[in-house]
């Protein structure tokens, strides 16, 4: 480690340790998660302050072909709503993530023309708050290439939005231009399996599963969380 980053660590714990200092250190350098309220979770600020300080371009580790799982587990079915279930009917040829919010070209992008842009290929293990992971090979287009494509003008967040309106989630801008975040269409070397989020998924493999939206229909890209934090039981920041 660097003479400076050190500096910089020892600031950060220090900081947040005392209070005062470190509250205006962490706040100056937007290091605060959004749902942290100040300093009403000290621990979720020191988790994501360390994390973006030290750890920024870090990557998640990545798995060889033969430790793939034999039996991933789906966590919840399918929507069982009418709208869904045609989209399934018609093999998802009518499914579109839209992209909007502080971008230059709106987009509305069919898995056709995301399977026309340039593909990418994990092998990451997605892990569950629950305590259960399995490891997967994804294949998608770069999350930082659908905003690159989109001209994204925000420094903030990306909110991904899925067909259940009660999963809603927000990632900050490392994770979303990180090279090994995925908006996934195959999973194992086939379409992603309804069960898995299909026809599409945001992979996310520096955060907990919970992150990684399946269903996905939209991406907003904001400087604002606009009343779309999510309200759950989990920590908006979950990188492991
Ligand atoms: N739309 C949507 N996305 C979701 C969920 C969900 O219920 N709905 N569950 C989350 C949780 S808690 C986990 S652990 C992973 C599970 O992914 P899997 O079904 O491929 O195991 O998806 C995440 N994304
Ligand atoms: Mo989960």
């Amino acid at each position: 480690m660097s003479g400076f980053s050190r500096r910089r660590m020892i600031q950060t714990i220090t900081g947040v340790a005392i209070g005062g200092v470190g509250a205006r250190y962490v706040q100056q350098n937007g290091l605060v998660p959004p749902d942290a309220a100040g300093f009403f979770a000290p621990e979720h600020t020191l988790t994501y302050a360390a994390h973006r300080q030290f750890f920024g371009l870090s990557t998640a580790r990545e798995f060889r072909r033969d430790q793939i799982s034999t039996k991933p587990f789906a966590n919840g079915r399918p929507p069982k709503t009418e709208d869904y279930i045609s989209h399934q009917a018609a093999g998802f040829r009518d499914w579109r993530l839209e992209v909007g919010g502080q971008v230059g070209k709106p987009l509305s992008l069919s898995v056709a023309d995301l399977r026309a842009m340039p593909a990418k290929s994990q092998i990451t293990q997605l892990v569950c708050e629950e305590g259960w992971s399995y490891i997967a090979e994804w294949t998608g287009v770069l999350l930082s290439d659908v905003l690159t494509l989109a001209g994204a003008k925000a420094s903030r967040y990306v909110i991904p939005e899925c067909v259940q309106p009660n999963w809603k989630q927000s990632i900050d801008m490392v994770d979303a231009w990180h090279p090994q975040t995925l908006v996934a269409y195959a999973m194992n070397g086939q379409d992603v399996p309804p069960g898995h989020g299909g026809p599409l998924r945001l992979r996310v493999p520096r955060q907990l599963g919970y992150k990684s939206l399946k269903f996905l229909n939209r991406l907003t890209v904001s400087d604002s969380l606009e009343g779309k934090l999510r309200a759950s039981p989990y920590a908006w920041y979950a990188g492991i």
